[in-house]
């Protein structure tokens, strides 16, 4: 294998091909004209955005490397939505806020901290290689956030909310690591 290619497997992690499909419980089907955003907690005024109002937003496409905490890595996937620091532009973040926590539809959450939340190349995901986000893989609109395991990235994003205090995640809850660096193997809390 070409060895510019081993560095970018993190430790412990196997490449695939295809592209598993987890999480919790059923994917829920979301209908794009009721489907909001929500940006609340210690950022103000707050925002909700519509569908509309995500497509009028500026996009970015991005092409980066996935790795899910069980093991699996997948290169080079295809990604186009809205940087999540786009959606704070014009919003005044408290200069207490240092903690996010992703909402998904049906209660599940995962936490970051805001500096990784507000990284250049985390996205409010709405296409999947040149499609429109399969509702398995977590459309309309999914977190992606490449650099931290891929639990990070919650499928069927409805809200984020900022905090001062870190406020742990379904999975951070039941054990997995509050930050989940692949690169630092920080899969579990120990
Ligand atoms: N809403 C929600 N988002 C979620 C999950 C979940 O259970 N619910 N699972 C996470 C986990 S553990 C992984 S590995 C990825 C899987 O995304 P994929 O099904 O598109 O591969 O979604 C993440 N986002
Ligand atoms: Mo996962």
């Amino acid at each position: 294998m070409d060895p510019s290619r081993v560095e970018r497997i993190p430790p412990g992690q196997v490449v695939v091909t295809d592209f598993p499909v987890l999480h919790a419980g059923s994917a829920p089907r979301i209908d794009r004209a009721s489907w909001r955003l929500t940006v609340s907690g210690l950022v103000s005024p707050g925002l909700t955005l519509t569908w509309d109002g995500l497509l009028a937003l500026p996009a970015t496409e991005q092409v980066c490397d996935i790795h899910c905490v069980t093991g699996w890595t997948k290169l080079d996937t295809r990604w186009k939505g809205v940087r999540v620091s786009r959606l704070f532009e014009g919003l005044d973040i408290s200069p207490e806020a240092r903690h996010a926590v992703a909402l998904a539809n049906g209660g599940w959450t995962t936490n970051l901290p805001l500096e990784e939340l507000l990284s250049d190349d985390v996205l409010a995901a709405y296409e999947y290689d040149g499609r429109p986000l399969s509702a398995e893989h977590g459309g309309p609109v999914r977190l992606l956030v490449p650099r931290l395991y891929f639990w990070k990235s919650a499928k069927w994003l409805e809200g984020i909310q900022l905090s001062s205090d870190r406020r742990l995640g379904y999975w951070e809850v039941r054990g997995y690591h509050p930050l989940g660096d692949p690169w630092l193997e920080q899969r579990y809390s120990s």
